[in-house]
């Protein structure tokens, strides 16, 4: 089985959870675009009723809005009943790493709110320790961008990297940069780095989201593992 069927098998599976007259917050990402596709399907065929959908991208808005799925904003929506979305790395406890969509500071404002936040993934995405897949994304005003890329490499032991594209910066739906956090020997406590990073001015956002999840689903091709925050 290729990884793009375990992203659909994984997505398949989250919407099967969806019912009639759920506010829905919709993620941003390759598997997450399977589950949209998914709901745009039902809500055409009428299998799904009076939901709305919460998106938490620009890109997803473009997709939902082909779809037809009907859309709202926070600020009339402010209880989520389900949020989907995907990950980069999933931790023993369920935490996460996000972002690697640069959709990082919308995701966690519409997840925040959520009353129950499933995360899709393929296997490859379960890690022991966070960091380890990759860098941890961190959403940064433009203006001072150098001293937050200092400040990171200092305060947190890592190798800091502007996200560029052909040399060109990044850009978030929030016109901001992303820095990315390289640890050599991934992340030992998460929970330290969100503390470090909350009250420091000029950081928007990152990647980490602890203590948020309620659901993994995990496609492998031996089946799928459904695993619930306990
Ligand atoms: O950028 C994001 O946060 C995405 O949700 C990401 O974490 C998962 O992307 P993928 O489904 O394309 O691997």
């Amino acid at each position: 089985m290729t990884q793009e069927q375990l992203k659909a098998k994984a997505a398949a599976k989250a919407v099967a959870l969806i019912t009639d007259n759920m506010v829905l917050g919709l993620g941003t990402g390759s598997t997450t675009r399977y589950a949209v596709d998914m709901i745009g399907e039902k809500v055409k065929s009428g299998a799904l009723k009076n939901i709305v959908g919460i998106p938490t991208s620009e890109s997803t808005v473009r997709q939902a809005t082909a779809l037809g799925i009907p859309l709202g904003d926070l600020a009339d929506y402010p209880h989520i009943d389900l949020a989907i979305d995907g990950a980069y790395e999933v931790s023993p406890t369920l935490d996460v790493t996000k972002g690697w969509g640069g959709a990082l500071v919308r995701e966690k404002l519409v997840e925040m709110h959520a009353e129950r936040l499933v995360i899709i993934v393929d296997t490859s995405k379960m890690v022991e320790k966070l960091g380890t897949r990759g860098p941890v994304p961190v959403e940064v005003t433009p203006f001072g961008w150098q001293m937050q890329q200092r400040w990171l490499a200092k305060k947190l032991g890592c190798r800091v990297e502007r996200r560029e594209t052909n040399g060109e910066p990044f850009i978030t739906d929030n016109q901001n940069y992303i820095l990315h956090c390289f640890f050599a020997t991934g992340i030992d406590d998460p929970h330290a780095i969100h503390r470090a990073l909350a009250g420091r001015t000029g950081i928007v956002g990152h990647g980490l989201f602890l203590n948020m999840v309620t659901d993994v689903i995990v496609a492998a091709p031996n089946g799928i593992r459904h695993l619930r925050c306990v």
